[in-house]
């Protein structure tokens, strides 16, 4: 079994990184499985992979290179003998630090060897994230053996070239390449170059040389080091008409005009439009406020939600002076919402406290839902919550 592991800062493009590498793997007769780690307790990404049709896991609510090793463990031992891949693909968090979870790997009992360790750049935000988080970034690029540029289609030539001469002098070693995660030339380079064996190839043997190649003298918590506040959430809405009981902190309507029997399905539900709209109003909203508490917090707020047979997915990286709102629909076998909706929230952001961030979720989302007639209630969270749960 040989193990990816593809690193890189929250948004930097690690997903959609994976998912093309998980197409050319099924091109190339390889057999892949993917392990995908998020910080929040609320998966996002999860559910947008399992498209991808290949055996997945999801770790969520913390760091798999710190708090969830165990989680980590079991998960790849349980995968290597169940599925056997030719190769297990992890993306672990943007807070993670790369090198920490290939150490913990070479601890499990399981014969794999690893491509080098891939780190990838947003190269038009590395500057602000330079500005807000050095020492994390510095730490997370030094451990790298590939550095992919990525979002070269975002900026222009002088920023790509101050990048990559201020990542040599960081990391002299790195082989730097230059991508975009979007197009599938790049995404081929990157695969060629991490199939091809080489000196970066260790084993369980090697476990004693990995550890000394480690910068990391006591084991960091990355999320510490990151100054990273994540808050996540599923919020169960429905629908004016919907059939679900109506409790909770949403606004208590159901004195409506539909109310009675023989309504019609869906009515007075969300089409897949509407949830997108809805989706950008919350992140905008939400992106605005924590921008008042630190103007030039980088990190992200993503949403997702399915809609009949479509997952919408939503994420706005860093803050509204350097605004990008990206939504993306996947197609997925569809589901009868019933006037239902699981709306799934997660901000991890610089310098920012979890309480506000949470007060924030709860303020714009509870504002844009009770605008479309929607109620919610917010499923109980932490240690509440007895396990992630998926889409
Ligand atoms: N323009 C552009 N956008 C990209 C590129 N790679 C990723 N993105 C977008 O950046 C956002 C974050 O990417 P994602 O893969 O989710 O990042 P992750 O948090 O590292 O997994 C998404 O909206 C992607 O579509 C790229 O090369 N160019
Ligand atoms: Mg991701």
């Amino acid at each position: 079994m040989k193990v990816f592991i593809i690193g890189g800062f929250l948004g930097s493009g690690k997903t959609t990184t994976v998912l093309k590498l998980i197409k050319k793997m099924a091109a190339d007769n390889k057999r892949a499985a993917l392990i995908v780690n998020e910080v929040g307790e609320i998966g996002i990404d999860g559910s947008a992979l399992e498209v991808a049709g290949i055996p997945s896991k999801e770790i969520t609510n913390g760091c798999i290179c710190c708090s969830l090793i165990y989680s980590l463990r079991v998960t790849v031992s349980e995968l290597a003998d169940i599925y056997k891949p030719d190769i297990l693909i992890v993306e672990p968090t943007g807070l993670s630090f790369p090198s920490q979870i290939r150490d913990e790997l070479l601890r499990i009992n399981v014969m794999m060897s690893f491509a080098p360790i891939i780190t990838l750049v947003d190269v038009s935000r590395f500057t602000s994230e330079m500005n807000q988080i050095p020492k994390f970034v510095e730490q997370q690029l030094k451990e790298a053996d590939i550095i992919g540029i990525n979002k070269t289609d975002l900026a222009d030539e002088e920023k790509i070239q101050a990048v990559e001469t201020f990542l040599k002098e960081m990391n002299p070693d790195a082989y730097q390449i230059r991508m975009s995660a979007r197009e599938n030339e790049s995404v081929d380079k990157l695969y060629r170059l991490m199939m091809a064996e080489g000196e970066t190839v260790f084993n369980p043997i090697d476990a004693g040389g990995a550890e000394a190649r480690s910068i990391v003298t006591e084991k960091a918590n990355s999320i510490e080091v990151s100054n990273i506040s994540a808050y996540s959430g599923l919020y169960h809405a429905h629908a004016q008409g919907g059939q679900g009981k109506q409790e909770g902190q949403g606004r208590q309507e159901g004195q409506g005009s539909q109310e009675g029997q023989g309504r019609q399905e869906g009515q007075g539900g969300l089409t897949v439009k509407d949830a997108g709209a809805l989706l950008e109003q919350i992140v905008t909203t939400a992106g605005i406020e924590i921008a008042k508490l630190n103007s030039s917090f980088v990190g992200h707020i993503k949403m997702a939600v399915k809609v009949d047979d479509t997952l919408i997915k939503v994420s706005q990286t860093a803050g509204p002076d350097d605004r990008q709102i990206e939504a993306e629909y996947i197609l997925q076998e569809k589901i009868e919402n019933n006037g239902e909706y699981e709306l799934r929230y997660l901000s991890a952001v610089t310098n920012v406290k979890k309480a506000a961030l949470e007060e924030i979720a709860n303020n714009a989302i509870s504002a844009a839902l009770t605008a479309k007639n929607l109620t919610f209630k917010k499923q109980a969270s932490e240690g509440d919550l007895k396990k992630p749960i998926l889409l």
